[in-house]
């Protein structure tokens, strides 16, 4: 978070607790100086420096409001906010999540019967107190009830896998709409992020309000937010999905700007503003020639908007794929026509982590032989778990066993039309150590070693101990993390993959949509350290194998090219790096 963003959100909960006490006008001030400070270019921290005077140069933001910035960034608070939370400690963000309930009703609530939670305001709806409170009836009291399971859902990002069918879902519908001349999604959803706060769709028509109604008139079982002339929200399945409709001819201005990330735009309009040019939603303006090029959005001389390569290539850069945008080097990248030829799902040619029947899988052997066959790959490793230290729910093989299933597994590879190797997933214990015998560890083709148990604290100690494991090719989901569930081991990740190079051990990305380990940020630092990646499903069945798109969307927001990747090589090539 940049420290606009920080600055704005002290000031948006500034006139949230204000509104709650019943003050009127400012409140609106406040938050209309927040979205500007948001979106100024220039960073706060460094007008506050300057005085009083340079921040009140930007809109909406007047004396009183700047001395209260410059005031946070001596004292770390805002005395006014500090007192202000003393009075009302409630958690404002749960409790306007719920819909019909804004920060003057959580006012009232507080000061009527003390409400501070979710659970205050369920407790006091069921016990029937919230409709004796004046203003309010047993219909509202019985529509926060019922919005109050739709809050507490809401509070979660949605997983990128449950999210992305629905996107694509509105995507198709909206296309088939006559008026509709080019849909797309946008947002974190484009950037392909492992969790998506809301879904946003981006259509472009002459007839905006058709669109709208077509969006409306969706489904029975969405709900509309909002709707109006050229933008609607809907709530489906507990997930908001935002449209806006533009010109055509802004399509592209459009689609730049609600792709996003935030971060990426703002350095893209500061490098717009050094080449006096104005960049937003609308289009790229050549200002050089224009008095107050901030006298409204769509001033001066339009160079770009009707496409997102013109947005781009008016800025002097070649156009950077949405999993970059995070502004993590890339614009910087771009502007030295360095950025990666980023790995694509055709590039993959096996999948070196899955599992059958013989451990928790569904499926036989010879079931996902025919499954990675049918998928497309050249090749597939069997990676059932084995028993010993740092098994979960006492899945997993003994030794003995896995030498058993090598059998079967030869007789499959036998008659099979792709290249099968035999492997395991040991566990990586709270030590380090392979829960593996050495003998069979040297036997089998190829080893991944995952920490399943002891998932907190850090891991660093123990899978360095692991990646140097002579026997060991493979580090399945370093981390171990559980989106939405458990953050998992906290890893010195520049560590682990200078050693992971250094041992020719690969670091998985785990493609399943719950897991996404590692993520995009850590493949790009692990990459820097030289370490090899490799993108699995962890399929328990066929159907899985198609997960590895999710896998290599998190590669390619790690800047991850083939040559980076383990499995975008052929069958010899897995056998020399696993030798
Ligand atoms: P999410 O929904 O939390 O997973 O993340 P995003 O990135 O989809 O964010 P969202 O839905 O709030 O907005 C979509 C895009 O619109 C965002 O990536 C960039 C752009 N955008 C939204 N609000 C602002 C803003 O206040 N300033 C700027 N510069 N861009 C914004
Ligand atoms: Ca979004
Ligand atoms: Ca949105
Ligand atoms: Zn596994």
């Amino acid at each position: 978070m940049s420290r606009n963003d920080e600055v704005a959100a002290r000031l948006e909960e500034f006139a949230d607790l204000l509104a709650a006490k019943g003050v009127e006008y400012k409140p609106r001030a406040y938050r209309r100086a927040a979205e500007n400070i948001r979106e100024h270019p220039a960073a706060i921290e460094g007008l506050a420096a300057e005085g009083r005077d340079a921040v009140a140069e930007i809109d909406a933001v007047g004396d009183a409001i700047s001395s209260k910035i410059i005031e946070y960034f001596e004292t770390g608070e805002i005395a006014e906010l500090e007192d202000l939370r003393e009075e009302l400690p409630v958690e404002m963000d749960a409790l306007t999540r719920v819909e019909g309930v804004g920060p003057k009703t959580v006012g009232t609530l507080y000061e009527a019967l003390e409400i501070r939670t979710l659970d205050d305001l369920e407790a006091a709806a069921e016990a029937g107190e919230i409709q004796e409170i004046k203003g309010f009836g047993a219909k509202t009291e019985g529509n926060i009830l019922d919005g109050i399971a739709f809050a507490r859902q809401a509070s979660k990002r949605q997983l990128l896998g449950e999210a992305l069918p629905r996107g694509e879902a509105v995507r198709s519908h909206l296309s088939d709409v006559d008026a509709v001349t080019r849909c797309e999604l946008g947002g974190s959803l484009r950037r392909f992020r492992p969790t998506i706060g809301d879904i946003d769709v981006l259509a472009a028509s002459d007839d905006p309000e058709a669109v709208v109604d077509a969006f409306t008139d969706w489904r029975e079982t969405a709900t509309v937010i909002e709707a109006g002339t050229s933008k609607a929200s809907l709530r489906i399945e507990g997930v908001r999905v935002d449209l806006r409709v533009v010109d055509p001819g802004e399509f592209g201005a459009a689609l730049q700007y609600f792709t996003g990330s935030k971060d990426h735009n703002v350095a893209l309009r500061n490098r717009a503003i050094d080449r006096e040019l104005k960049m937003n939603e609308y289009g790229v303006f050549d200002v050089s020639d224009v008095e107050d090029p901030d006298a409204g959005q769509r001033v001066g001389e339009r160079v770009a908007g009707e496409t997102e390569e013109g947005m781009y290539d008016a800025l002097s850069l070649p156009w950077i794929p949405p999993e970059l945008r995070e502004n993590r080097g890339e614009i910087e990248a771009a502007a030295e026509d360095d950025l990666p030829d980023l790995v694509t799902t055709d590039a993959i040619r096996g999948d070196l982590h899955l599992h059958t029947e013989w451990s928790d899988g569904v499926n036989t052997i010879a079931e996902m032989v025919e499954g990675a066959a049918a998928f497309g790959h050249d090749y597939l490793c069997l990676t059932d778990h084995a028993t010993g230290p740092g098994t979960v729910g006492g899945i997993g093989l003994a030794d003995d066993e896995l030498r058993e299933q090598r059998a079967e597994i030869e007789d499959v590879a036998a008659d099979a039309e792709i290249d099968v190797f035999a492997g395991v997933e040991a566990n990586v214990g709270a030590d380090g150590s392979i829960s593996v015998g050495e003998d069979l560890l040297a036997d089998l083709d190829l080893v991944v070693a995952s920490p399943h148990a002891a998932l907190d604290g850090d891991g660093t100690d123990r899978l360095v101990a692991a990646a140097e494991h002579p026997e060991v090719d493979i580090i399945g989901h370093p981390t171990g993390r559980r989106l939405n569930e458990r953050s998992g081991l906290a890893v010195d990740i520049e560590r682990l993959a200078a050693a992971a190079a250094d041992a020719g051990t690969a670091l998985e990305i785990n493609a399943n949509p719950q897991r996404l380990d590692l993520s995009g940020r850590r493949v790009q630092t692990a990459l820097g350290q030289g370490a090899t990646i490799t993108i699995n499903t962890d399929a328990h069945r066929p159907a899985s194998y198609e997960l590895i798109r999710y896998g290599v969307r998190t590669a390619r927001r790690g800047w991850a090219e083939a040559d980076d990747v383990l499995n975008a090589r052929d069958a010899d090539g897995i056998r020399s790096f696993v030798e």
